[in-house]
């Protein structure tokens, strides 16, 4: 099994209910939810002209490899009502792979660590809270330090 670490975020519709329906289609689909974070109400990032944002970092165990846990999650962010929109727009769902076990790893449709993970305290602060010292296997930096860094 492999320890993920995944952001949701939610800033349209019942954001709380959006998350919660997402770590439950996330457990129905095989991934085993070890912590969840709070829930962080946070200011929109990127694009700014769209409502707060509502986000909460979880630990989980899965099988699946990296490209097809991504396969997994789209399709439930899908089954969710997510639209393509704006980059960085307004989502009914997002959910993103921030680490996966130790790995580096980059394709076209994904890399890991998450790129900006370490620049976004919307990230960070979720995260700080189920895994301050897990180490960016890139920057060699817990996510305690990373966050103090911001
Ligand atoms: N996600 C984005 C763009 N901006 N801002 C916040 N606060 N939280 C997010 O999850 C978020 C964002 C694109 O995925
Ligand atoms: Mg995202
Ligand atoms: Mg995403």
């Amino acid at each position: 099994m492999h320890k993920v670490y995944l952001l949701l975020g939610s800033n349209l519709g019942n954001r709380e209910k959006n998350i919660e329906k997402a770590i439950n289609e996330l457990m129905l689909c095989g991934v085993r939810i070890l912590k969840k974070s709070s829930l962080y109400n946070t200011a929109p990032w990127g694009y700014t002209e769209q409502p707060d944002f509502l986000n909460q970092a979880v630990e989980g165990l899965t099988s699946f490899e990296p490209t097809a846990l991504l396969r997994e999650i789209k399709k439930i962010e899908r089954k969710m009502g997510r639209v393509e929109t704006l980059r960085y727009g307004p989502r009914v769902i997002d959910i993103d792979i921030i680490f996966y076990d130790n790995i580096v790893f980059e394709s076209k449709d994904l890399v890991i660590p998450h790129p900006l993970m370490h620049k976004r305290e919307f990230v960070l602060k979720p995260l700080c809270e189920i895994a301050p010292d897990f180490i960016h296997p890139k920057l060699n930096l817990s996510v305690k330090k990373l966050l103090e860094n911001l």
